[in-house]
């Protein structure tokens, strides 16, 4: 990486005419951008050239929640303190990037471990590149305003994006009953840490075929005359913004054909490039990772491209099972995608009878297999006017797999139950893992310079599993120092959310951080409750030794989520009360800041004490934040649920603080029966809690209490005609919830104790590094080489 303030020069004069020092941030962001590009172009043409040469993987995703590139990318290749450096000599500060927008192609989870998984494919040398959508407006911006959130289109590519390159030559067209369009692949640079190796992420952007139809325009028809390049560039349009929900709508099913069919016309050209138009051994080449069943389609239209090739249907079938395998990222049902078969008659015909044999298939298979009527039943694929996604990409894969122990358990005993006992060897485990350069390496340097010294080295930036030294540095002088870090980013982050959000947070204060996607399953109004349960007690002198604590909510609700949109509400409420009332100020302070996202989650993870992962025993797949958290050294407060149990058996129970009624229990309420009124009855703290939402408080700018919050509390009160009351527990779980809070309160009290636990969760947090995640995927499923 020689000389680059020289090229940056050359860039910037070429390209603006300017001095380096008189580009502005988008400028000099694109300028920059261009050199990296430049520098790494060898090794990544490299890397293509050896991937192609050898078996490779595909994870087809229709998110990819990557982030801000710019820091990752000269951290990875090593250059970020010189470039820092270097652009100070010029007098400018690195941060100026912080204007530019991250790429939101993601809502949550499900995207962000995409794009973790892609950055150690690159690190662990591992054959794998991601295929997706080049949305050209990703996740909504939020604001919050009197409460309540309001969306705004995020326009990402209004800075330019210098890490994609559009190769309009490789450009093919995809056709559906009503509509042909082009797919225009731009390929995003994966820039691997401590390697030469550079992976590549392909998103499609959709276009016309034909631009512009002139005729139409002569004949004085406007709005026909670019009716095709409008209706086809909607398809890559906008990302849905639904996290864990299905929606049954045409242009999503249109986007999700849209990029299967462009990236498996990509691999077969690749594939008839090398062996030409015998795709016999294309299962021996190229392994594809379903992300969840968005990209299911991928399967009958496999089948399909390979019988245009003159296959018949079961050999390409075959082909098309042992190429492809499934992740799956939900229990719930609500987001286990259920098309109709109508609908998708209406936009890709083909495929769905491509389906339909498949489903016949399937149900001879099990007749053979001796499988009864009744169990066959609960297995079809096609079920009345409803397409089963996930049991399509169950039988129509090699491996299924959930992403923490107890989810995939969930997955064998219930929701995949049939198939687990039809076929066992299909199920695996893959837990889920997040990459220690960009939520360790990169957002805290400072907390990363203790571990090398622990450590000896950055070995651990690419082998997370050298943290484990650091349970043998437990002394006094090195919890000290932990805690002294955690309090640099305590200051760190108030600042930045005083520049963010403009409140004043007291970074003296036990930082309770719950940041995730708003969704009644993950339960942020129990952590509400449990703070109006504190204030009430602290107000009547109840809880003398607390300790002052900030809690600190983030979270975007689907825009459509009034129940999510509600909670919302009533956490800024909540903060009202308590920020002001002089008796609980300076012992209770709450924040909802706004537009929580990557960049947002990487100053926060750092800074927290508390981690509240609140889940519903059974509901969160795995959570990834849960990992974040602990590898910045907080503990966690959560249910038996998802990862947190495997992050509890790996830093010691003891460590964390774990409540609530465990899978199990949750089944026993619900067969025995479960009477949240009943409860509420026998708990007069309780009842006070929950009544704040109609007893006047607070104002949900209904008359009376007939706004948003009496809905909430009919819900939990008396259910709805979907769900019995309570449905995800929460006045179960709270008794426990708020006696296990106010002990971790007590126990921060003791410094050196309190620093201890945040340790020993930093020093057992290797397992949940994306690397031992991808090596696995890469031995067990796809079989592919790493370093
Ligand atoms: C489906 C159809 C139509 C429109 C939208 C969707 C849709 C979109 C996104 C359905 C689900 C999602 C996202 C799911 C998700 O993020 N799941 C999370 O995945 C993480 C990674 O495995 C887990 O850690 C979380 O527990 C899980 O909730």
């Amino acid at each position: 990486m020689g000389n680059i303030m020289e090229k940056l020069e050359i860039t910037a004069q070429e390209a603006y005419c300017k001095k380096v020092e008189e580009l502005t941030p988008s400028e000099l962001h694109l300028a920059l951008g261009k050199v990296v590009m430049g520098e790494i172009a060898p090794n990544w043409a490299k890397s293509k050239a050896k991937h192609n040469s050898e078996r490779r993987a595909y994870y087809f995703s229709a998110e990819f929640l990557m982030g801000r590139m710019m820091y990752n990318n000269l951290y990875c290749l090593g250059i970020l303190d010189e470039v820092t450096k270097l652009l100070k000599k010029k007098g400018i500060d690195i941060n100026v990037f912080e204007e530019i927008d991250d790429a939101a192609l993601g809502n949550g989870g499900l995207g962000r471990l995409a794009a973790c998984y892609l950055d150690s494919a690159a690190t662990q040398e591992v054959p794998l590149d991601g295929y997706g959508i080049r949305y050209k407006y990703g996740l909504f911006k939020q604001l919050i305003k009197d409460g309540y959130q309001v969306e705004i289109a995020d326009n990402w590519q209004r800075f330019k994006d210098p890490w994609c390159v559009r190769r309009e030559d490789e450009a093919v067209t995809v056709s559906f009953k009503d509509q042909t369009v082009k797919a225009v692949p731009y390929d995003m640079a994966v820039i691997g840490c401590k390697t030469d190796n550079i992976n590549t992420l392909r998103l499609w952007q959709a276009e016309a075929v034909n631009e512009f139809d002139f005729t139409a325009f002569n004949n004085t028809e406007y709005d026909r005359a670019v009716k095709e390049k409008n209706d086809a560039e909607n398809i890559s349009k906008v990302l849905y913004p639904n996290d864990n929900k299905y929606e049954g709508k045409v242009l999503r099913l249109k986007q999700q054909y849209f990029f299967c069919s462009a990236s498996l016309q990509d691999i077969m050209r690749r594939y008839k490039a090398k062996h030409g138009t015998d795709f016999s051994h294309f299962a021996e080449e190229n392994a594809i990772q379903l992300n969840d069943t968005h990209p299911v389609s991928c399967v009958p239209e496999l089948v399909r491209l390979l019988q245009l090739e003159g296959m018949g249907f079961d050999e390409a079938f075959e082909i098309a099972r042992k190429t492809c395998s499934y992740t799956n990222h939900t229990v719930l049902s609500e987001a286990l995608e259920k098309w109709s078969a109508d609908l998708m008659t209406q936009v890709i015909p083909e495929i769905y009878d491509i389906i339909c044999l498949i489903a016949n298939k399937c149900q001879e298979e099990l007749i053979a297999k001796g499988i009864n009527n009744e169990m066959r039943a609960k297995m079809r694929i096609i079920d009345g006017n409803a397409v089963h996604m996930a049991r399509l990409a169950t039988y129509a894969g090699t491996y299924v797999n959930g992403v923490a122990q107890l989810h995939t358990e969930i997955l064998k005993a219930d929701l995949l139950k049939e198939w687990y006992q039809v076929y066992p060897e299909r199920f695996l485990n893959k837990t889920n893992g997040i990459t220690q350069r960009r939520w360790l390496g990169l957002c805290n340097p400072e907390l990363s310079e203790l571990i090398t010294d622990k450590v000896g080295s950055d070995d651990w930036l690419i082998d997370l599993s050298k943290l484990s030294v650091l349970n043998d540095c437990l002394d006094a002088r090195t919890i000290n120092k932990f805690n002294k870090i955690k309090a640099k980013k305590k200051v760190q982050l108030a600042e930045y959310i005083k520049k963010m959000d403009g409140f004043d947070v007291n970074p003296d204060t036990i930082f309770d951080v719950q940041v995730k996607r708003l969704h009644e399953y993950k339960r942020q109004l129990i952590n509400a409750f449990s703070i109006m349960a504190i204030y009430f007690r602290i107000k009547e002198g109840k809880l003398p030794n607390w300790t002052p604590t900030t809690f600190i909510f983030g979270a975007k609700a689907a825009p459509g989520y009034a129940r999510a949109k509600a909670i919302i509400k009533y956490i800024t409420e909540i903060a009202n009360l308590v920020n002001n009332d002089p008796d609980t100020k300076d012992k209770l302070q709450v924040y909802f800041i706004s537009n929580y996202n990557v960049s947002y989650a990487e100053k926060i993870v750092v800074a927290a004490d508390i981690s509240e992962q609140t889940s519903t025993a059974g509901l969160e797949a795995s959570g990834t934040g849960n990992m974040k958290f602990m590898l910045n050294g907080a503990v966690t407060l959560g249910t038996w649920d998802g990862a947190n149990i495997e992050i509890a058996e790996c830093a010691g129970v003891e460590n964390e603080y774990i409540f609530g009624a465990r899978v199990e229990d949750i089944d026993r309420l619900k067969k025995e029966g479960y009477n949240p009124a009943g409860l509420l009855e026998q708990n007069p703290e309780l009842k006070r809690v929950i009544n704040t939402l109609i007893d006047g408080t607070f104002d949900d700018d209904g008359a009376q209490g007939e706004g948003s919050f009496r809905e909430l509390h009919h819900a939990l009160t008396k259910g709805t005609h979907w769900h019995d009351p309570d449905h995800y527990f929460l006045i179960q779980d709270l008794p426990d919830y708020i006696e296990t809070k106010i002990r971790a309160n007590a126990d921060y009290a003791d410094r050196k104790e309190f620093g201890k636990k945040c340790l020993l969760n930093v020093a057992n947090a290797g397992k949940f590094s994306s690397d031992r995640a991808i090596l696995e995927y890469a031995n067990e499923i796809w079989h592919v080489s790493h370093k």
